[in-house]
């Protein structure tokens, strides 16, 4: 089989965002787009020769064609060994599971997470380093460099690896493995929870319906939930992966997951509710009349880890990004351990967990994880409340409350206005940015007093590197915050997203609606940045 070299033309639009490249399916159908953005990847990594690359996806529209390229060009530029999973199918975390516990040279996952999938939707591709996390800001700036000059890539004269099979084949000169996408993962929450513990909990009635939104967690979830923790059939619902989500929006949020939400506040409903996202890292987490907010449920996980086996010793310390609720803060202030707060991005939090600084992180955006793998993980999150509900034998609305009864509780929304014109919304960034010297010390009502108002800078304790421009941070005297920044994941025009806090006291009221709670914040936020009124939206797109 012989290597081609393919003469191309540089696209000036393959800068990766907070997670890899994300653009519409239609942009990468474009002649040599794929091409040119594998090639940049490979020309920017030292020494792959005769390594193992990992690949696999969310099983989404283009997947499948994607992934031939990705094995023939690996091939050509010399890798000695490509795993894959079986079909093409491998979740976020499994994947970055695979590439740690097979010491692979790094990976390729294909994937645009939440965003829709098929013809007219979303597709996403990210390179992952040999730790197991998405690749650094040093890597994917050389990429993007590199994609700005490409002149020609390499690929291999050679048929489609049939992906079916699971075993070996070849690809030219290189070893192609097609593995199970679940039996690795599996076998690794085996030993982080207490299986038996949680078999006996749905043995004893306890119930439970999980979302897999047509999306990758389905043959995941089949397996752990029903088939090794006896939960019965059924609960696992929409649990095939489809490649356009069955024309679903597999965003694991109060808005795409309604009728679950809906389903648990009655009396009829499960005792507990859960879903993840098209690539199976995010997780929602819903208990009989309780929803837990992720910056809720990062805390909580983190002040309750000890009940599994995984973590019995203790953590050492957490991690949230700059947006999420400041709630884990007050547990890892109690426990005594290392807090970080790092920009958007699950890339911040791989040198503080390689450095052994943190155990447990956590987002806003429905992500948390920890040190087992470097990607957040969804169903790893939905084990760990199994888990403590099973040793606590309380409610997920008993466990919370009792949670904010000891740390108290940060209200706490994120609202989304998706697809604005983009100019218009860096103007309003930059102008609420121009404001900021001015805002502090002063009073916008008795309570709303501002302590700080910055754009969130990030110095990486590990490794000295210093990210800026991270988001505009306003805070008040009595712990209340209003951050706003655009997404970096959005595929068309520009999504800002507004996020909002309050803290109220151990001892203080817990149970006000939370946009009530927010509504002085909400009404400032609106007079300091006027969204509304610049992008003539009378709400947000997405409130979570
Ligand atoms: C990605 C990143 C997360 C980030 C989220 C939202 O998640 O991995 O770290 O919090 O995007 O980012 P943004 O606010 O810039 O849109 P995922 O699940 O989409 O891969």
């Amino acid at each position: 089989m012989m290597i081609q070299t393919i003469k191309t033309t540089p696209y000036s639009d393959q800068k990766p965002g907070t997670s890899g490249l994300r653009k519409r399916v239609t942009v990468f159908k474009q002649p040599h787009y794929i091409e040119n953005f594998l090639q940049a990847i490979f020309d920017s990594l030292d020494g792959i020769a005769g390594q193992t690359l990992v690949i696999g996806g969310d099983g989404r529209y283009y997947n499948d064609v994607v992934i031939q390229t990705a094995i023939r060009m690996a091939a050509a530029n010399g890798f000695g060994k490509v795993m894959v999973g079986q079909n093409g199918l491998l979740s976020t975390p499994a994947a970055s599971h695979v590439i740690r516990h097979y010491k692979a040279f790094g990976g390729l996952v294909l994937s645009a997470s939440h965003n829709p999938g098929g013809p007219d939707g979303d597709f996403g591709i990210k390179y992952n380093i040999g730790k197991g996390g998405p690749a650094p800001e040093a890597i994917t700036e050389a990429v993007y460099e590199r994609s700005k000059v490409i002149e020609r890539y390499k690929t291999l004269d050679a048929p489609d690896v049939a992906l079916h099979q699971i075993g070996t084949q070849m690809s030219g000169d290189m070893v192609v493995e097609v593995i199970d996408p679940v039996t690795d993962y599996a076998a690794l929450m085996e030993t982080l929870f207490d299986f038996e513990a949680i078999a006996k909990l749905f043995a004893s009635g306890f119930t439970m319906t999980f979302d897999a939104m047509n999306a990758i967690t389905g043959p995941y979830a089949h397996a752990i939930l029903e088939e090794r923790l006896g939960a019965p059939k059924g609960t696992v619902k929409d649990g095939t992966p489809l490649p356009d989500f069955g024309k679903g929006h597999p965003d694991p949020n109060l808005v795409y997951c309604k009728d679950m939400f809906d389903l648990l506040m009655t009396p009829e409903g499960p005792d507990f509710g859960a879903a993840s996202d098209g690539d199976g890292d995010r997780n929602l987490i819903i208990g009989k009349n309780r929803f837990v907010t992720p910056s809720d449920s990062l805390a909580l996980l983190a002040a309750n880890a000890h009940l599994a086996p995984g973590y019995r010793g203790g953590i050492v310390g957490i991690a949230r990004s700059m947006p999420t609720s400041a709630a884990a803060d007050r547990v890892a202030e109690k426990l005594g351990i290392e807090m970080h707060e790092t920009p958007t991005g699950w890339k911040f939090f791989g040198n503080l967990l390689d450095a052994g600084r943190v155990t447990i992180c956590g987002e806003e955006s429905a992500g948390t994880g920890s040190d087992h793998v470097r990607e957040k993980d969804g169903l790893w999150a939905v084990l760990l409340w199994l888990n403590i509900i099973a040793v606590r034998q309380q409610s997920v609305d008993q466990i919370v409350r009792e949670h904010w009864a000891s740390y108290g509780r940060n209200y706490y929304t994120r609202h989304d206005y998706e697809e604005v014109d983009a100019t218009i919304a860096s103007t309003l960034v930059d102008d609420l940015r121009a404001q900021l010297s001015g805002l502090v010390g002063q009073n916008f009502s008795e309570d709303l007093q501002v302590a700080y108002a910055d754009d969130f800078k990030y110095h990486d304790p590990v490794d000295g590197s210093t990210s800026a421009k991270q988001g505009i941070r306003i805070g008040f005297t009595d712990g209340s915050r209003i951050v706003l920044r655009l997404s970096g994941t959005g595929t068309v025009g520009a999504t800002l997203r507004l996020y909002l806090e309050r803290y109220e006291a151990a001892d203080g009221r817990h149970d006000l609606d939370t946009q009530v709670a927010l509504g002085p914040l909400i009404a400032l936020s609106e007079r300091l940045a006027g969204i509304k009124q610049r992008t003539g939206r009378d709400e947000p797109s997405v409130i979570t």
